[in-house]
Parts: C-alpha cells; structure tokens; sequence
C-alpha cells in the first residue's frame, strides 16, 4: 500500500485560471459573488485548492484572459502562493479576424497575426518559466465547398511547424483537438489522429492532449489514451466531464468509471508521471468555484487510487487465461473499492484536513472574498 500511497502523494493535478472566472453558454454567464477581477487573484483562489487539496501546484494560464504588464511578477507572486504557472493556452478564437479561421484562414495576413500570438505565447512560457504551451484551435468551416480542406491542414503545419523551431530546450507544445464547435461542419484538428499526425510530423517536443469532452458520444477514450501512450504522444488531459457535448462539467460527475478506466491506461501505460500533464478545464457556471475546484481535484485523485488498486498481477493471469468474467471481476473489483478512507490518510499525512471541502468551508475563504471584492470587472471569458 505505501507504494499506492507515495503515487498518490506525488499526484498533481493543474487547474485552470479560468475556472476560477464566471462562465456560461451562449445564453446566460451568471456572475457569481467572490469572483476574481485579475489574474493575481485568480492565483490566489486556485492557492487555495493546492492548501486543502496539497495536489494542485500549477495553474495553467489563458492568453489574453490572463494578460499582464509583468509576468514574472505574476510567477513571483504564484510562488509566494505557493503554485507555480503551468500550461500557457493560446487563444485564437476570439478575436473577428479568426472568422473563417486562425492559422487556417485563406487570409495570409490573419494567419501571420495568429502565429504571432502563439509564438507571444512562448515568450510568456519564458517569462514565466512554463515549459508547456497547450494549443487548441477553433478553427473550421460550417457548410460544404467553404474552403478547402487539404489546403487548411497545409496552412496549420506551415505555422505549427514555426512555433515548433520557437520552443526552447525543454519546451513542449500540446495540440489538443475537438470533434465540432464553434465550427459545425469541418473542425481542422478534430479528432485524435489528425493531432498524432501532425505531431509525429514535427518531432519529440509537440504532443497531444486529450481533453475528455472533445469527443463524439461513445467514443472510448481510454484506447486512444493507450495508443498515444504507447507512442510516446500522450502530453496531457484537459480532465472535465459531459452528458452530451463540450459540458465542461467537473471531471468525474459526470461518469466516473470512464475516469477511471482512462486512469488506468494511464497507470498501466506508464503515464503516470510528470510528463503527462494532469490538467482540469472546467466551468462552473453554477457552481461556486474554488469548491469545485477542490471537489474535481478529489475526483481524479479517487479516480487514480482506483487504478492503482488493481491487482496487475491478477488481471494479467486472468486476461492470459482467456477468463473474461475473472479478469473484469477483478478490474471492478477496484473500481468498486472506496478509496475515500486511503485519500483521508494520504492527506493526513502531510498534515491536510482529510475533508478539504469540509475544511475549505469552515476557513471562511468565500465569505472574505465576497465581502472584499466589490467593484472592478469581474473575470471571465472575455479578455
Ligand atoms: C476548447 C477548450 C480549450 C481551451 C478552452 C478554454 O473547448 O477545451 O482547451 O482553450 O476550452
Ligand atoms: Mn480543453
């Protein structure tokens, strides 16, 4: 057990500074109370889910939500919180120029100006000390004959390959890709393989990340995370769940023995370690959302203590002896064991609350933050 335990101790997991904004759907964001109006406060609640949690010590960044005259001062004040910035995530989806595309637009002059984002991305990885830039692109068409798609895939390695020859010695870019949305007929990187091509194309420091509300309905998530572990191309998650689409819901509500099967390809496919980012992309656009925060925090960390409970060595015989019903008995078996009482103990020793929703409520945190930040533009998907 000590070796499960000292697995779960190492975990960690990145949260998103834009979780922390208000968020919504196209046909309400509703402001919450406490909600931060900058980046450094922004910092400050996600310190808080590290402090009850102890397994959220990076904070991915979003460019321009989280634009700053100084950003090693913002990484300084990360420190002094006790996280450190992590993933820095492009943004070429919001801007008017992007309509027909980014880095895939018929238009040079807008291509240019998106590749010039991403690359203003790397100067902020080495201002800030991050080796991970995480990019995802809205990029698509919505009818028939638009555009025209080989020419679209030719325009987005011409600039991905750029940004590439950008990265430093120890610099990484994650190309995440989604099925639909916003585009609605074609989508240019839309689905896991085209990523995997366009990252086995340009060389060991460009990976895929896998962000598990991206797919098609049905898709079985953990082969692909498999795959791309067993060709050394798995770079990250971005961890959130759905009923249906893009829901960005708390990784884990939604379907927790998905979570679980896609943490234990992970672990069986020696992904479980630091170069495979753990990282949340969520809205909580209900709810509060430090707490959320923490709540997604504890379900992949419950999530992973499943995994690593599977006995390898009993499901290995059972697979070889060709016993069905023996070898998922044995993998549910795991799945079925509550690991909260394992968790409580992992935090208690290193001296946490074991209930960090319990104790993050009983800090008063939301009720200081409510009450002092009154005023200014409160954060959220805009820049
Ligand atoms: C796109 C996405 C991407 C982020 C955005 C916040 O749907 O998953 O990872 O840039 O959400
Ligand atoms: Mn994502």
């Amino acid at each position: 057990m000590s070796d499960i335990k000292a697995a779960l101790l190492a975990q960690a997991i990145e949260t998103p500074s834009w979780a922390y904004g208000n968020s919504g759907t196209r046909f309400k964001v509703f402001a919450q109370r406490g909600v931060p109006r900058d980046p450094y406060e922004k910092l400050a609640d996600a310190a808080q889910v590290h402090a009850f949690t102890g397994a959220a010590p990076s904070v991915a960044l979003h460019i321009p939500w989280d634009k700053v005259d100084d950003y090693a001062d913002l990484a300084a004040h990360a420190s002094n919180l006790g996280v450190r910035i992590g993933a820095i995530n492009s943004n070429v989806f919001q801007d008017d120029d992007y309509m027909l595309g980014s880095v895939t637009s018929p238009d040079a002059q807008v291509r240019r100006k998106a590749t010039d984002h991403l690359l203003e991305c790397v100067d902020i990885m080495d201002a800030t000390g991050s080796d991970t830039l995480k990019l995802w692109f809205s990029d698509g068409t919505n009818y028939p004959g638009q555009d025209d798609i080989r020419s679209r895939q030719d325009r987005l390695a011409e600039s991905l390959a750029e940004v590439y020859d950008r990265l430093g010695e120890h610099q990484r870019f994650l190309l995440e890709y989604k099925l639909f949305e916003p585009a609605f007929y074609t989508t240019d990187v839309p689905d896991w393989g085209t990523a995997y091509a366009h990252c086995v194309k340009l060389g060991p420091k460009a990976q895929v990340v896998v962000d598990t509300g991206h797919h098609a309905p049905g898709t079985n998530i953990e082969f692909i995370v498999a795959f791309l572990l067993r060709e050394g191309k798995l770079g990250g998650f971005d961890f959130n769940s759905r009923f249906y689409a893009d829901d960005d819901l708390m990784a884990g509500a939604a379907d927790p023995f998905q979570l679980f099967r896609i943490m234990f390809e992970v672990v069986r496919g020696g992904g479980y370690t630091e170069d495979v980012a753990f990282m949340l992309d969520q809205c909580h656009n209900i709810e509060p959302k430090i707490a959320g925060q923490i709540r997604s925090v504890m379900n992949v960390q419950e999530a992973t203590a499943k995994a690593l409970l599977v006995d390898r060595a009993a499901l290995a015989a059972a697979q070889s002896a060709g016993d069905v019903l023996g070898a998922n008995g044995v993998f549910m078996d795991a799945y079925n064991t509550d690991v909260r009482p394992l968790l409580a103990e992992v935090r208690a020793e290193r001296g946490l609350d074991p209930d960090p929703m319990a104790a993050y409520a009983r800090s008063g945190y939301f009720e200081k933050i409510a009450a002092e930040r009154v005023g200014g533009a409160q954060a959220g998907w805009g820049a």
